[in-house]
């Protein structure tokens, strides 16, 4: 069995799972229309968008140009332009700040393919509205230089992003058209990537550049499959093929080579081809590797297989938390060394495990294995989730795993650690990011191909395969059974991957194993039962990695489990678990045997055991933490 079977598309699933409705209803009701008033800055005390206001300025100056009128132009030389160092009709925000916008919209799409919505759907429309009406003529559109030059169009691929809110402004696109039906994105949306197609390539007179934050690779092919428009892929080749040839296209475009230039916060220190480790800026590198693996695929290339394979086995081996986040270090947003993983200083930024997800689901259509579906998992169930309050009007950008309120105050080090979640972010890519992933799970979750149907993900749902329509009844994250009803066409097999936590299933039909799925042959009327038995676990952590050695973290089903100072009092450090202890399920929560030990009363002890009681651990899932006010949190415990 190897790779090939693609996403089932979302119109054909039906979510309908005891832990994912609330979740999917959450972002429909709170999440979107919170964001939409964020975008707008409507929130009192979050931190400004500009959002929206960049494209109503952005449509204003095409407009005053299509009236020969003057426009002025204001300096693109920084990231962030705000209130204090920009005239008030200049661009405002981040650089990337149209993303935003995009993502919403996307989010909004999958929300509206599960559930109509009017309400929802006219503000979506009114946004495509607003952003069309900020495009050149010529097809470009990014409000960064439409508002403040726009003769210095794609001239700092390297800082300004151009090419990274295309690629949001593409899957927006496309997303919107398969939910609606509606062009009028998808058309915008492939007028700039014309225009993309056009100045960047091999020919003579052509760029041979590439963005500094990858996506246009992932969104051009994800244009190619909606609209079989071929150059789009080649396109999305070409940018692959050249990024880190040298000279690098970020010294020729900037007119100067220096030693410090070494290009690997943006994965542009060599050919992607001759990559074999994640380095650099964590989201950039997922979104760059999953349009590798969608390259790799579509263009048969096995050089470029090859390396991402490398790039997954490095993240999944050295590089990832137990919590599914990546990005170990504050320092260029960036993955660390091998077994660095440090539990405090953690960034773990919410979009990196968003696109850990992508990255994973690629994968696994290049090569099916279950260690992808795995890795998944353990991002979406932990990382991801907790990116978002349980009021779904809080966030997290960052998710350690270890957090001590003092020091996130105290500690310079530590300011990139929140220990609760914030109403926005004036950089906001980690809520929308969240909110499209969460509307489109069930494309992470089954596949197909032409004789195969997968589950990679056991979330519940009623699937028109092309083989037939597969019923799966869920209660994976409580009790562990799935019931999955297969109403056939045919004879074919039904792939159900195996969860990595899981030592002995329970399968009410024979199957044989292969890559970590089972393979049931059904025709016809086929129920399926599984039962994963879901337990509280121990779990160590390689002693590879410093931080976590005399430590174990509590595992039960997919989730993470953490300790909080609401549950357990403050100086979480002096709690220890018992090894042979028992582990309890009660609820949501896992109680497990340990002691508490006293705290001492001298800095420096001549050695002894400290004293300490017996006591019970209350841990919670590691996506709820935070949601009761600031507090210590540890995912890793003594033992
Ligand atoms: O650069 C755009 C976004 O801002 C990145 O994806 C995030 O990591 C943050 O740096
Ligand atoms: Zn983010």
């Amino acid at each position: 069995m190897t790779g090939g079977a693609r996403p089932v598309p979302l119109h054909r699933i039906q979510v309908d799972d005891p832990f994912w409705n609330p979740v999917i209803e959450l972002v429909r009701r709170e999440v979107l229309p919170y964001q939409y008033e964020a975008l707008h800055d409507r929130i009192d005390g979050a931190e400004k968008s500009y959002c929206i206001d960049n494209f109503i300025k952005a449509g204003r100056v095409v407009q005053a140009l299509q009236n020969g009128k003057s426009v002025p132009t204001y300096p693109v030389d920084k990231w962030c332009y705000d209130d204090g160092n920009a005239a008030p009709e200049a661009f405002h925000g981040w650089v990337f700040q149209d993303s935003d916008a995009y993502k919403w919209l996307e989010a909004a799409a999958y929300s509206l393919i599960s559930r109509p919505d009017s309400a929802l759907a006219a503000k979506a429309d009114g946004l495509i509205d607003l952003i069309c009406a900020a495009q050149l003529p010529n097809g470009y559109l990014d409000t960064l230089y439409i508002i403040n030059d726009r003769g210095a169009v794609f001239t700092n691929l390297r800082d300004f992003h151009e090419l990274y809110c295309f690629g949001h402004l593409a899957e927006a696109a496309v997303a919107y058209y398969e939910a609606t039906g509606k062009t009028k994105l998808l058309a915008a949306a492939r007028r700039f990537a014309d225009l993309i197609c056009d100045t960047f390539g091999e020919a003579d007179g052509k760029k041979r550049g590439y963005g500094g934050h990858e996506l246009a690779e992932l969104a051009l092919v994800r244009l190619f499959e909606a609209t079989g428009e071929q150059r789009y892929l080649d396109t999305a080749r070409f940018l692959i093929r050249e990024r880190g040839t040298k000279p690098y296209y970020f010294d020729r475009e900037r007119g100067k080579e220096t030693e410090a230039d070494n290009y690997f916060y943006h994965q542009a220190h060599t050919p992607p081809v001759h990559q074999h480790e994640a380095v650099g800026h964590a989201v950039r590198g997922v979104y760059l590797y999953s349009g590798m693996a969608d390259v790799a695929r579509l263009c048969h290339d096995s050089a470029l297989a090859a390396a991402c394979q490398d790039i997954w086995e490095n993240i999944e081996t050295k590089k990832l938390y137990i919590t599914g986040g990546i990005g170990a270090t504050v320092h260029g947003e960036a993955f660390s060394f091998d077994y660095d993983l440090p539990n405090d200083l953690a960034y773990c930024e919410t979009c990196a495990s968003v696109g850990l997800i992508f990255f994973a689901q690629r994968m696994a259509r290049l090569s099916l294995n279950a260690r992808y579906g795995a890795v998944a998992e353990r991002a979406l169930y932990n990382t991801v989730l907790a990116g978002m309050g349980e009021d779904g009007k809080h966030f997290f950008y960052v998710n350690p795993l270890e957090v001590l309120p003092q020091a996130s105050a105290e500690d310079e080090r530590k300011r990139h650690v929140k220990p609760v979640r914030q109403p926005w972010f004036s950089c906001a890519c980690c809520p929308p990011n969240l909110a499209r992933l969460i509307g489109s799970v069930g494309a992470y979750a089954f596949a197909e191909s032409a004789d195969t149907v997968l589950l990679h993900q056991y979330i519940g749902a009623t699937v028109q395969t092309e083989n037939g329509v597969i019923t799966v009844d869920s209660d994976y994250c409580r009790s562990g059974r799935v019931t999955v009803t297969v109403r056939g066409k045919q004879a074919f097999t039904l792939a159900a991957r195996l969860p990595e936590w899981c030592d002995s299933v329970q399968a009410s039909q024979p199957y044989t194993v292969q890559n970590g799925y089972m393979l049931f042959a059904v025709n016809g009327e086929t129920v399926i039962t599984l039962d994963f038995p879901v337990q509280p676990k121990l779990v160590r952590c390689s002693n590879r990695v410093r931080e976590n050695v005399g430590k174990a973290a509590v595992t039960c089903g997919p989730f993470v489990y953490c300790a909080e100072a609401a549950d357990n009092g403050d100086g979480l450090q002096r709690l220890v678990l018992s090894k042979n202890g028992a582990l309890r399920r009660d609820g949501d929560r896992v109680l497990a045997d340990g002691w508490r030990e006293q705290a001492d009363d001298k800095l420096y002890i001549e050695y002894k055991e400290p004293a300490r009681t017996p006591t019970t651990v209350t841990l919670i899932p590691y996506y709820r933490w935070g949601n009761r006010g600031e507090n210590e949190m540890q995912v890793y415990l003594r033992i």
